[in-house]
């Protein structure tokens, strides 16, 4: 095999795979930049085989860090607890009920979120801790920046439906489905979104709960 052949054979081949961007922007009706919403793409037609994940919620500040994660069906997120005192996370969403009692540091096994859908986090003893994990089931999404920017990249060419998921969203937009080729694509998408209402936090006590 000559080179110049070998090297055709790559252009080739990288002609036929054609993976390309889709970049989102995500705005409210007023066009106000929304941060945290999941962009995902499912393919119509054959879902990538899946593979090992792994993700992390940390409980820091008297937080979680981040407010919203998104992951493929199967990962395994780790809750490592960068306080000085004790955390008891918990969800009882139907797509994944969990609690890792009271600890310190960060606990020996991950919690594996198995069942597509959305999962509300709390902590039992820090009533105002909350985040969202959404788990999905394709390896093609991304969540948006504080600028309300995504970017999917490296999504094969091929029909996919496209779907937004914000956990403070009035209603959920309609999925619809869109043709990503070889070619980068950008969209706008409008999301009803609310104002994130903090809790009040309490005062660090002297028994460091
Ligand atoms: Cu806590």
């Amino acid at each position: 095999m000559t080179l110049k052949y070998c090297l055709a054979a790559l252009f080739a081949s990288c002609l036929s795979a054609q993976a390309s961007t889709l970049e989102v922007h995500v705005s409210t009706p007023a066009g106000k930049s929304v941060e945290d919403a999941a962009v995902v793409l499912e393919p119509v037609a054959g879902i990538p085989p899946p593979r090992e994940a792994r993700a992390s919620i940390a409980q820091q500040d008297r937080d979680f860090v981040p407010y919203v994660t998104i992951v493929r069906t199967g990962t395994a997120i780790d809750f490592p607890n960068r306080d000085p005192l004790k955390h008891h996370v918990y969800s009882f969403s139907s797509a994944k009920r969990f609690e890792i009692k009271l600890y310190a540091g960060k606990p020996a096994q991950p919690v594996i979120f198995d069942k597509p859908g959305e999962v509300a986090l709390g902590c039992n003893i820090h009533d105002w801790m909350e985040a969202y994990v959404l788990v999905v089931n394709t390896p093609y999404f991304a969540k948006t920046s504080l600028q309300g920017r995504a970017l999917l990249a490296d999504v094969p060419p091929g029909r996919y439906r496209l779907r937004f998921w914000h956990p403070r969203q009035k209603a959920e937009p309609p999925a619809h489905e869109i043709e990503i080729g070889g070619r980068p694509a950008k969209l706008e998408q409008v999301m009803d979104v609310a104002a994130r209402v903090f809790k009040p936090r309490q005062p660090t006590d002297a028994e460091l709960y």
